[in-house]
């Protein structure tokens, strides 16, 4: 019975998870076309930033951002943080979701679609910026 519920208490995390990856795509495409425009891109990124400065700053600073704890963001922080000041503005953080975006857009139609977002690049790097 035990192992029902732990089976079960996974499964609903796998499914949660799915979830919360649907939602941050569809949240984002606000038209509801199935892709992910510029515009649509840059207002979710924008949000995002807003999200991480929890102290209202207007930078993005390691612990914010969880690079800290996690080694993925910490590389991304590097990637980010161009200056090297150790904090990350809202120019920072759009020209590297930029970079991520085109990277991820790859028949360069300067649109996300579903597919190209969910498509396996070994680490999930967009969901940092939505
Ligand atoms: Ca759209
Ligand atoms: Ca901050
Ligand atoms: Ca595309």
């Amino acid at each position: 019975m035990k192992i029902v519920v732990i089976a079960f208490t996974f499964l609903f995390i796998l499914i949660g998870n799915a979830y919360t990856q649907e939602d941050a795509f569809e949240k984002a495409d606000v038209n509801k076309d199935g892709h992910i425009s510029r515009d649509e891109y840059d207002a979710a990124v924008t949000s995002k930033f807003n999200e991480y400065d929890a102290n209202k700053d207007g930078v993005i600073d390691r612990h914010e951002f969880n690079a800290t704890k996690d080694n993925n963001a910490a590389i991304e922080y590097e990637f980010l943080d161009r200056n090297k000041d150790g904090k990350l503005n809202m120019d920072e953080f759009k020209a590297g979701a930029t970079a991520r975006f085109q990277m991820y857009d790859q028949n360069r139609d300067g649109l996300l679609s579903n597919p190209e977002y969910r498509q396996d690049t070994g680490f999930p790097i967009l969901k940092i910026y939505f």
